[in-house]
């Protein structure tokens, strides 16, 4: 009875801020379709769950634990709620990792099988990126083929997941005095494979049960992913594929073109991608498209894959996370191809209403009720020929009436961190040194992540606007991956001209370099350019010894994946104040509580934060930059703004 009730009540404009989303929400409404922002909000969510204090870690329990009194009851093995918080805090992280090595596994067997000549329709493209990487962790680049640097390079990242004794190699990337607090702490990787089923095999019932050495692993297992699987995906999809350098590109579901053949394409890894996007480019498919009655092919992205060919290539993307079943209900979607991470299982039921083909290609993701057709990189056109004539075939019979919200906004992305050194110093002293400048005489204020998810628990992409105009207004340069880049894009902060939105010191920074205030990095992998950006800036000097020290604050303000877990952690480990919005599944008044928001900075590494509101995220992230400001001794005393009306009014 409920359902139709809610459907009436709750306003579409109340659950998210994309407009384009609403329009299709509205309409699927009418259609009798519902969508996850509908389902968001008829969910409840379990009051103990949402605070971690349930455990199912074996068939004695499942034991739930009391919230309000957290040392009124311990479960049946006698497991105190902070052993439960940090197992399931260690569970989330080992998916999360998980997720992303096993992403940048496949990434490096690619790679491999380019250097063998299993693989012929990738190449090594930048060998420039290839020589740096490889120079980066101590392999000899002078006088060497792109073969023998290529194979040394392979074989050293190699261990980065498989690796049982020693440091990952990617190690070696960070500032001295970040590594060496690793090395006290014992939370140096060893390799990612070790340290996920170390994880796991901890928090089996009767194994580690001490907050603080379960947390120490999440530590570890957190990095593994940041300096280790995330890194070397990053890394080796730029030497295949390309770094990214500014390039402009349209968002929104705009992007769409009722008179093309309009086929998505959503996951995390670019392979797939590439391969599509070299298919809709194959004259064959173009006449064949024509025949049937299309102007052509249009190919657009989703998510975080989306992000990265937006990066690289500049190809239109229609949306993140919250939108991928809204955008199916334009009618005009004729095939969506995903690969893994993040793909709905609604998605099917949504495709089946509206004769869209739902592809899964990934031997990871299969999905009931989608068409599996298998993508296997030494033969690509063996899926990629199969999408494309299925998509074509949907083309000629549309049955339903096409809608498509006219939004679209263009941008500029693509911003790697070879480039902001480039663009920074300029071809012949390319260096962060303008950037550490500009922060030490307090142009700019910090440096801020914005990064990850929209979570339907709170409107979309709301959370993440806010707080970003939030940021730049107090002259905080902000960079941008995934769902939230996204988010930015819709609302065109991706210019130059959205420097009029910012303080006055940052604006001027911008306007001399020619940047917008918000700098779109790609996808989640893609944080790890964060982290390298943010050791160059150590290395530059002048801002302290070790990331730690520095003047920056990262967010998730709408996340919801065990991946934005492993990445807030290993930004933590990293040394820096991570701010989640949405909620955070911990008690508090609890030591575990206290670990994490207190006691990680005491042992010299980052912080978790927590706040719902917008402005009250930007608030701590600004005050811990501040505060980091006047411990490397550059601060000088000065006042948070606040946007106001009239600021907004000029927006
Ligand atoms: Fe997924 Fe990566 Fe989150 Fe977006 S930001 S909802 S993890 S697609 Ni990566
Ligand atoms: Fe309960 Fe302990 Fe079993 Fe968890 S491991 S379900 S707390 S008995």
């Amino acid at each position: 009875m409920n359902e139709k009730k809610i459907r009436k009540e709750i306003k579409a404009s109340d659950l998210t801020t994309c407009e384009a989303t609403m329009q299709m929400l509205e309409k699927a409404r009418k259609e009798g379709i519902k969508l996850n922002l509908d389902r968001a909000a008829e969910m409840k969510a379990c009051p103990i769950g949402v605070k971690a204090a349930c455990c199912k870690n074996c068939f004695m329990g499942p034991c739930r634990l009391d919230t309000k009194n957290p040392y009124s009851k311990v479960g049946i093995c006698g497991a105190t709620i902070d052993t439960v918080m940090a197992r399931n805090f260690a569970r989330m992280v080992a998916t999360g990792s998980a997720a992303h090595n096993d992403h940048g596994m496949h990434i490096l067997k690619i790679f491999k099988q380019i250097i063998n000549g299993e693989i012929k329709d990738y190449a090594i493209s930048d060998n420039l990126k290839l020589e740096q990487v490889a120079a980066s962790i101590g392999i000899d680049v002078q006088g060497r083929s792109t073969k023998e640097i290529a194979t040394d390079l392979c074989e050293e990242l190699e261990k980065t997941y498989t690796q049982v004794e020693g440091e990952i190699p990617f190690v070696k990337r960070a500032p001295e005095k970040t590594v060496e607090t690793w090395r006290k702490l014992g939370i140096v990787p060893r390799g990612a494979m070790r340290e996920v089923m170390e994880m796991l095999s901890r928090t089996h019932i009767g194994s580690d049960q001490h907050y603080e050495s379960l947390t120490k692993q999440s530590s570890r297992t957190a990095l593994a992913d940041g300096w280790g699987g995330s890194m070397v995906a990053t890394e080796l999809s730029d030497i295949m594929f390309g770094t990214p350098s500014p390039v402009l590109a349209d968002v929104n579901m705009g992007v769409l073109k009722e008179d093309h053949v309009n086929i998505i394409v959503h996951g995390h890894e670019p392979s797939m991608f590439e391969s599509v996007l070299a298919a809709v480019n194959d004259p064959f498919f173009i006449d064949a498209a024509k025949d049937k009655g299309a102007e052509g092919i249009n190919l657009v992205g989703m998510c975080c894959s989306g992000a990265e060919m937006m990066s690289r290539h500049g190809i239109a993307h229609a949306g993140n996370f919250s939108s991928t079943e809204a955008v199916i209900v334009t009618g005009a979607v004729d095939a969506m191809v995903v690969d893994i991470q993040c793909i709905k299982q609604g998605l099917a039921e949504v495709a089946r209403c509206y004769d869209t083909h739902l592809i899964t290609t990934n031997p990871r993701c299969h999905i009931e009720g989608a068409t599996h057709i298998e993508f296997d990189e030494q033969d690509p056109k063996k899926c990629t020929d199969k999408v494309l004539a299925k998509a074509i075939a949907r083309y000629s019979t549309r049955s339903k009436p096409v809608e498509i919200p006219q939004l679209t906004t263009t941008g500029v992305h693509g911003f790697s961190h070879e480039y902001v050194k480039y663009m920074l110093g300029g071809t012949f002293r390319g260096g962060y040194t303008p950037l550490n400048d500009n922060i030490i005489n307090g142009r700019i204020r910090g440096v801020a992540g914005v990064v990850g998810c929209t979570n339907p628990k709170v409107k979309q992409d709301y959370v993440h606007i806010e707080l970003v105009k939030d940021l730049i207004k107090n002259d905080i340069l902000v960079l941008q991956t995934g769902c939230s880049q996204i988010a930015l894009a819709k609302a065109g902060l991706m210019v130059p001209e959205a420097a009029c939105m910012a303080g006055s010191g940052l604006a001027e920074v911008c306007e001399t370099v020619g940047i917008p205030p918000v700098l779109g990095l790609g996808s989640c992998v893609d944080n790890t350019r964060i982290l390298i950006a943010a050791s160059a800036m150590v290395k530059e000097g002048g801002l302290g010894n070790s990331l730690a020290d520095l003047p920056v604050a990262g967010a998730a303000p709408e996340w919801m994946s065990e991946k934005a877990v492993a990445i807030g952690h290993y930004f933590v480990a990293s040394g820096i104040f991570t701010v989640f919005g949405v909620g955070f599944p911990v008690v508090d008044k609890t030591k575990f509580y206290d670990l994490l928001f207190n006691g990680f900075e005491k042992q010299g590494l980052g912080k978790w934060g927590v706040a719902a509101d917008p402005h009250e995220i930007a608030k701590l992230m600004i005050d811990h930059i501040d505060k980091k400001r006047k411990q490397l001794g550059i601060d000088k005393s000065r006042e948070r703004i606040l946007v106001d009306m009239a600021d907004r009014r000029g927006l």
